[in-house]
């Protein structure tokens, strides 16, 4: 799957892609990620790719035209992409589910803005769609860009270890992770509940399972709604709700 990420800073970038299941995949040949310097589509030597806003009001504006030159020039170079995507805090917010509908497509390209935002007609006649990762405010599209990454390409066969713990995840099932152990089985008087260390796996299985859903119903109530539950997690729901 290819990945073209259009930005000011791409060092920042290229350090993210160089470490850890990113770099393993893109070796692997699974991904193929490539990041563009946004000045090198400038119209000046300078590299300009700010101006004042139309309007008035304090800071700079992205200027339109080295978004519209680097996808252009992105198009004849790699291809045709399937999706352009605006990294903005304007945008619908990522979700495990947008992941994995990302994960299905062969070409994606993410702009990265700066200052206060973009030229609103890169919106309108560049992008095909406008992404944010949540609610609070981080200073250009660089971080949210490396997120779709790493969480698209999570998604892609082979690219983490373990299949069995992608399907896990938290929020393919809904469901928050259980608390985990390992060695010393006592850290200064906090010891690891017995039933861990007892043996009985069908005993762990379920206090597992207790725990995913004691810990969901505490903090993430909300996840509870849309969870798949089977006979046995409804059965501890039921159980939890009646007796907290
Ligand atoms: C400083 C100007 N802000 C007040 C009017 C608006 C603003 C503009 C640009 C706030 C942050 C940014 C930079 N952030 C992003 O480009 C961004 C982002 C984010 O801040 N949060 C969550 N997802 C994203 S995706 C891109």
């Amino acid at each position: 799957m290819k990945f073209d990420i259009v930005t000011i800073f791409p060092r920042m970038v290229d350090a993210f892609l160089a470490e850890g299941v990113v770099a393993r995949a893109a070796e692997r040949g699974i991904l193929d990620p490539a990041v563009h310097d946004l000045r090198r589509f400038a119209a000046d030597r300078r590299g300009t790719v700010d101006d004042v806003p139309y309007g008035g009001g304090p800071g700079m504006v992205m200027k339109p035209e080295p978004f519209v030159r680097a996808v252009e020039q992105l198009r004849e170079q790699r291809g045709s992409p399937d999706a352009v995507v605006l990294m903005s805090p304007q945008g619908t917010a990522l979700t495990h589910a947008k992941a994995v509908q990302l994960s299905r497509l062969k070409h994606i390209v993410l702009l990265c803005g700066r200052y206060e935002g973009i030229d609103e007609r890169v919106r309108e006649q560049v992008a095909t769609e406008e992404l944010s990762i949540g609610d609070y405010v981080v200073s250009g599209g660089e971080l949210p860009a490396m997120v779709v990454v790493e969480a698209v390409a999570r998604q892609l066969p082979g690219v983490v270890g373990d299949a069995e713990s992608v399907r896990r995840d938290s929020f393919v099932r809904n469901l928050l992770d259980w608390p985990h152990y390992t060695r010393p089985a006592d850290l200064d008087g906090a010891r690891v509940p017995d039933v861990l260390i007892s043996g009985n796996h069908a005993e762990i299985r379920r206090w597992r399972k207790r725990s995913a859903v004691r810990r969901t119903l505490e903090r993430r109530p909300e996840l509870l709604e849309q969870s798949p539950l089977d006979e046995e997690e409804r059965e501890i729901l039921r159980d939890l709700r009646g007796s907290d």
